[in-house]
């Protein structure tokens, strides 16, 4: 048995989740443009985790017999001022998300749903790597004051992060 309150949030995490594959693509394609192939790798690698997020929201729904409700993904921003704009702004998406994984803990203790807060610390734990990630590359550009030089030794290093499919988790 799951609360409709719940079901509710769990559909809106789905949207946020696929929107969080639509930033990463735009950023993707963004770094695309620049001919910063490393970057634009590692992101395309970040909307499919975002992909892979989604579709565990959706397997737990389905699995206590919820239906899930897909709703329109919202566009996301196209044009960034410099790699580390791009970054700063992921970090600023994923605090979000943060916040939302936690709401979504704290309406299922509230609700009594004990699989559901099971089910969900996965995610509490996932997202204090999503931010590190993200914040690691920040400091790096950082590191090497935004320059171009420093870019492009820094792509070579992004181009290395494979996508990873989650061990029993059909799509
Ligand atoms: Fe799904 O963690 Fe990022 O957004």
């Amino acid at each position: 048995m799951i609360e409709s309150k719940m079901i509710v949030a769990i559909n809106e995490q789905i949207n946020a989740e696929f929107y969080s594959a639509y930033l990463y693509l735009s950023m993707a394609s963004y770094f695309e443009s620049k001919n910063l192939m490393g970057f634009a790798n590692w992101m395309r690698v970040q909307a499919m985790e975002e992909l892979t997020h989604a579709r565990r929201f959706y397997a737990f729904l389905s699995s206590r017999s919820a239906r899930i409700i897909l709703t329109a993904i919202d566009a996301p921003p196209i044009e960034w001022t410099s790699p580390l704009h791009v970054f700063e702004e992921a970090l600023e998406h994923e605090h979000k998300i943060t916040a939302s994984i936690n709401s979504l803990m704290n309406l299922s203790m509230d609700l009594r749903d004990h699989a559901m807060t099971s089910f969900l610390q996965w995610f509490v734990t996932e997202q204090v790597e999503e931010e590190s990630n993200v914040d690691a590359v920040i400091q790096s550009l950082k590191l090497v004051d935004n320059q171009a030089a420093g870019w492009f030794l820094l792509d070579k290093d992004l181009a290395t992060r494979a996508f990873l499919p989650p061990v029993g988790l059909t799509i």
